[in-house]
């Protein structure tokens, strides 16, 4: 047995970071070769304002990344790429063309007739057990036609897979985050049947691929551009041990950020939630088979792809977005606003605030979230927040009471008696939404690893690459040894409205 290091590119909605995992049979280590922020632009587009990914600035940074990375360490085995779902980049002659759109981007808003007129959304969960989300890829895709979007393109590569595409030269779809365009069947294939009641080009999707393929190695253009030429990377035995000739390979991980948080909480039974909490709070349980009952799809769960082909039964919730809209909110209006300073007096105060839907489709479009927050107050006839602490404690208070009606909906509509719940993703960090998610669902609280995208994304490598060997459970039973999680117990018993 031997130890060897991956890198890990994890790419969020608000930032992206290069991780090194340094793995052993009993050794799991992370360090940050480099973190940089992911700022959406608005470009002009003749009759409105789009909302854009810079996804060439990303790009750059990982690339940046990586030359920091292999400059730390020059052995390392193999790089993976995660990032957020649904989104594309259309591509001609294996040329990006146009920059890929933002999912929180309005255009997609005429997507969802365009496609239910074709197919019912009853009709579509039986086929690919999705929740419904205004933005997944089949609805976006039917925007794109109708706008002629797709007329002179041959290629659609999801976010992490256009990374993979540019860092190795193949274009692939890995299943975990393919899953979430709503265009793959229960079985992991393209749908063929729907892709063509939909009118889109079959030639658009690339072979999928399942996570731990070696999908190629980094290109000798990469490897220069990071400043490793093939002379640096895979010549000296780093620390990390032997180097590969040639430099790293491309692995396919669960390229759904999602899915590669999956890999890594740290679950020690199958009665054990979880909240992957970031931008997003995913929340829900692992199975071995989709529920695809019309309560599943009424309560808007999804059955996504997991590595190994588990299935990721689960509930989109508003999540982190709430608070760093808010806080973008009001920086943009001069308003001194600090998350770590806010949150801190958030768990000291104790005046009542609003419970409001984390939940309310209001919230998805980027703009003055404290107004729509007033708005739904004054809907639902309760007094609205005062001041910055209020609302940030209004905010997390009602994403606890939408996590815990998620977790109690998980259990019921899976049949599986919950009795932990484990926080993974930045929202660990956050002592009080922790507490709250406790008391608020009665069940005890597993708070880390805060960085579980980027253990996932690494542990997949590292399985593929020989370095540990084993089943989900055994990769688990690796985290939870090195990433012991934090314990939050219920205050009381379980709040229910
Ligand atoms: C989280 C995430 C989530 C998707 C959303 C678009 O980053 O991938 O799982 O639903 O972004």
């Amino acid at each position: 047995s031997r130890t060897g290091t991956v890198a890990a590119v994890d790419l969020g909605a608000t930032s992206g970071r290069v991780m090194l995992g340094r793995v052993g049979p009993n050794e799991l280590a992370l360090t940050e070769a480099a973190r940089f922020p992911n700022t959406p632009v608005q470009l002009w587009e003749g009759d409105r304002s789009g909302l854009h990914w810079n996804i060439v600035e990303l790009f750059r940074s990982v690339s940046d990344g990586l030359g920091s990375a292999l400059r730390a360490e020059p052995g390392i085995l193999s790089v993976g790429v995660d990032a957020w779902a649904v989104d594309y980049g259309l591509l001609r002659g294996g040329v990006l063309q146009g920059v890929p759109y933002h999912y929180r981007d309005e255009r997609s808003a005429p997507g969802t007739a365009l496609v239910h007129d074709r197919v019912t959304a009853a009709a579509l969960y039986q086929q690919n057990g999705l929740q419904y989300l205004p933005f997944n890829s089949l609805y976006q895709l039917a925007v794109d036609r109708v706008d002629g979007r797709l007329a002179d393109v041959d290629a659609l590569l999801l976010i992490p897979d256009l990374f993979t595409y540019w860092l190795s030269g193949s274009a692939i779809a890995e299943r975990t985050n393919a899953s979430t365009t709503g265009l793959l069947t229960a079985g992991g294939a393209w749908n063929l049947p729907l892709i063509d009641a939909l009118e889109l080009p079959r030639g658009l999707f690339q072979p999928v691929v399942e996570a731990g393929t070696t999908v190629g190695s980094l290109l000798p253009s990469v490897l220069s551009q990071v400043g490793a030429g093939s002379s640096g990377a895979g010549a000296g035995a780093g620390a990390g041990g032997p180097a590969r000739a040639g430099g790293p390979v491309v692995t396919a991980v669960g390229s759904h950020d999602t899915a590669s948080a999956v890999v890594a909480v740290p679950m020690g039974s199958t009665n054990a939630a979880y909240i992957s909490c970031g931008t997003w709070g995913l929340v829900g349980v692992e199975l071995e088979h989709p529920v695809l009952t019309e309560a599943a799809r009424a309560a808007n769960f999804t059955n996504e792809g997991g590595v190994d082909g588990r299935v990721r039964f689960l509930h989109n919730v508003m999540g982190l977005w709430l608070l760093s809209e808010s806080i973008r909110t009001w920086q943009a209006r001069g308003i001194d606003a600090d998350l770590v300073t806010l949150l801190a007096r958030a768990e000291e105060s104790t005046s009542p605030v609003p419970i409001f839907d984390a939940d309310d489709p209001r919230f998805l479009a980027p703009g003055d979230l404290p107004a729509r927050i007033d708005e739904w107050c004054a809907e639902h006839g309760v007094r609205a927040p005062l001041d910055p602490v209020e609302y940030v404690r209004s905010i997390v208070e009602s994403l606890a009471d939408a996590f815990a009606r998620a977790v109690e909906a998980a259990g019921a509509l899976s049949g599986r008696a919950i009795d932990t719940v484990h926080i993974v993703g930045g929202g660990a960090r956050n002592r009080l939404l922790c507490q709250l998610v406790a008391d608020r669902t009665g069940l005890p609280v597993l708070a880390g690893p805060v960085e579980a995208t980027a253990l996932g994304n690494v542990l997949v490598q590292a399985r593929a690459q020989g370095l540990v060997a084993g089943d989900l459970e055994t990769l688990r039973a690796l985290v939870a040894r090195v990433f012991a999680p934090a314990l939050f117990e219920p205050r009381h018993a379980a709040v229910r409205r």
